[in-house]
């Protein structure tokens, strides 16, 4: 007998107090964790996320990112959220029935303790772990203490609030000290390059990695990316200067890149565990470490992103500057023999094209100057000129050579888009006054280039020629485009199109996004001013 237990009778509340007291220690364990691992793999609602994107079938995926968007991704966070603190809520009534054998102030210790076993279960990160731990003490033993020495109806009603109280408490902490947790590796590519100059490799190497296709048996004094810093610089100048000065509208070079990925965590290798092989129909299999990749010598490219989940008028279009090694030298440094291939990813991802698609295209370890980000790939990631954005595989590792064709994460769930993107003019800025109006947006045709952009101000029945931005150097840039008119009486249709360096101009029947990509003109009413 505990100070737990009821004296008498009452059995069903105390049963239901019991679970949302071990629910609230649930909370306490996830909240701990999330405290000190942030929204990271060593979270231990981590492993939970993954498993239900990979458990849920790939309709509702498609379904889900159709009708949700970034909403769905929200569901399933919250569904994984939900089973990791039922998980831990298992936990923590385990150890209040362990406890209560012994007294009181085990509970917290015996609970804490079980939900430190399981945090370590999942993710093997042992701070990670003792904090959904401590989480679970405290909230148990602030259940006790709430209790004192009351009539057992009471003293369950003060131990569930107490409970409840202390793990809405440790929740706002949790979610401040988690988000402050913001390890992303931001630096600039010249610190890579200026990093010391790794040792030859001796024969006490254990490792079996390669380095990459220069010989390091002398010391390198100069690396390879060392030469293109100021390349780099005067291409982002470059950029900067194109850019269309118009209110509303994104520069050349994009100041927030779309993020789209299967994860509701992104995995974070880091630079030293990271490889990169090349495997399959090849010569002689390779496996290059990131040391050995970035001291190869290096290209910079501006390259624009486009997701096949793009809206015809969607935001998921973007432009970076991106520094790395090209595939074809990665691909010539195994002797890859087959007409197709596999990219895989740390996070399990993988998407197939024709090798002739990856040959043009770039290994990339630097974006706009810096390291890749976490978000976008780090350490590395491939880009494939012209193709839609999921066969440009983030946390790239393996490179699988293949003699046939074989279906991507997205093709299994119905999806075509390992392909060359579509044609597309955005409108995205729309700035009237009274003597003028000005519209505006980019347009991107991949490596097809834009030609030109048209708009028409009466719905589609004239059109007339937009300005554009001068061209980047590159041969999958996005240009912007500008037009301005005098403000027609009344409401009036705006719609744009852009031309594609073939002359084909970009359809005007409406699809959606799924399966093969947006199609139509993006169209907008106006209403001038007054
Ligand atoms: N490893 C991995 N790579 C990935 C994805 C992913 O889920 N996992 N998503 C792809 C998709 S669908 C797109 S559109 C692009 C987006 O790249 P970004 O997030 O850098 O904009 O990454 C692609 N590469
Ligand atoms: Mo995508």
């Amino acid at each position: 007998m505990t100070a737990d237990r009821p004296a008498s009778g009452a059995n069903e509340r105390y049963r239901w107090t019991n679970a949302a007291v071990a629910a609230a220690a649930g909370v306490g364990a996830v909240a701990g964790s999330h405290a000190v691992a942030g929204a990271s793999p060593a979270f231990v609602a981590a492993p939970i996320a993954s498993l239900v994107v990979d458990a849920t079938p790939g309709v509702v995926v498609t379904v889900a990112i159709l009708f949700l968007g970034a909403l769905g991704d929200q569901v399933a966070f919250g569904v994984a959220l939900a089973a990791t603190v039922g998980l831990f809520a298992v936990a923590a009534d385990a150890g209040r029935r362990l406890g209560e054998r012994v007294g009181p102030p085990p509970v917290a210790a015996v609970a804490g303790a079980l939900a430190t076993a399981l945090g370590f279960a999942l993710v093997g990160d042992a701070a990670s772990s003792i904090a959904a731990g401590v989480g679970t003490a405290i909230v148990r033993s602030v259940a006790t203490l709430a209790t004192g020495d009351r009539s057992a109806d009471d003293a369950g009603r003060r131990r569930l609030l107490g409970s409840l109280a202390a793990a809405a408490g440790l929740a706002v902490i949790s979610s401040l000290l988690g988000r402050r947790r913001a390890p992303d590796v931001d630096r600039t590519l010249d610190d890579v390059s200026s990093a010391p100059a790794p040792s030859a490799p001796t024969d006490a190497t254990p490792t079996p990695v390669e380095d990459g296709a220069m010989e390091t048996s002398e010391p390198t004094p100069q690396p390879t990316t060392d030469p293109s810093a100021a390349a780099r610089k005067r291409l982002l100048a470059e950029a900067a200067e194109k850019s269309l000065d118009v209110d509303g509208l994104d520069p050349l070079v994009s100041p927030t890149f779309y993020e789209v990925d299967v994860n509701q965590i992104n995995p974070r290798p880091t630079a030293e565990e990271w490889t990169l092989t090349v495997t399959g129909a090849v010569d002689k299999e390779r496996t290059f470490s990131y040391e050995g990749i970035t001291r190869m010598p290096a290209e910079n490219r501006f390259v624009t992103l486009r997701c096949v989940g793009d809206p015809i008028d969607g935001r998921q279009l973007d432009n970076a500057l991106w520094t790395g090694v090209p595939m074809a030298d990665l691909l010539d440094a195994a002797g890859a023999r087959g007409a197709y291939v596999m990219l895989r990813a740390v996070d399990g991802f993988y998407e197939e094209m024709p090798t002739a698609a990856l040959r043009p295209g770039l290994l990339a370890y630097g974006m706009n100057d810096r390291l890749l980000p976490n978000s976008h790939g780090y350490p590395a990631r491939a880009l494939v000129p012209g193709h839609w954005g999921e066969v440009n595989v983030k946390w790239l590792t393996e490179i699988e050579v293949l003699d046939e064709p074989a279906t991507g994460y997205w093709e299994k769930r119905g999806w075509h888009g390992t392909g060359p993107v579509n044609t597309v003019a955005k409108l995205s800025a729309v700035n009237r006054s009274p003597e003028e109006i000005e519209v505006a947006g980019h347009a991107y045709a991949g490596t097809r280039g834009v030609d030109r952009v048209e708009v028409s101000t009466n719905g589609g029945r004239s059109w007339r020629r937009a300005a554009l931005s001068d061209p980047l150097p590159g041969d999958d840039v996005w240009r912007q485009w500008v037009s301005r008119y005098e403000p027609p009486v009344g409401e009036h249709e705006v719609v744009v199109r852009a031309v594609d360096g073939t002359g084909t101009v970009q359809p005007r029947a409406r699809e959606n996004a799924y399966p093969s990509g947006a199609t139509g003109w993006v169209s907008r009413t106006v209403r001038p001013e007054r």
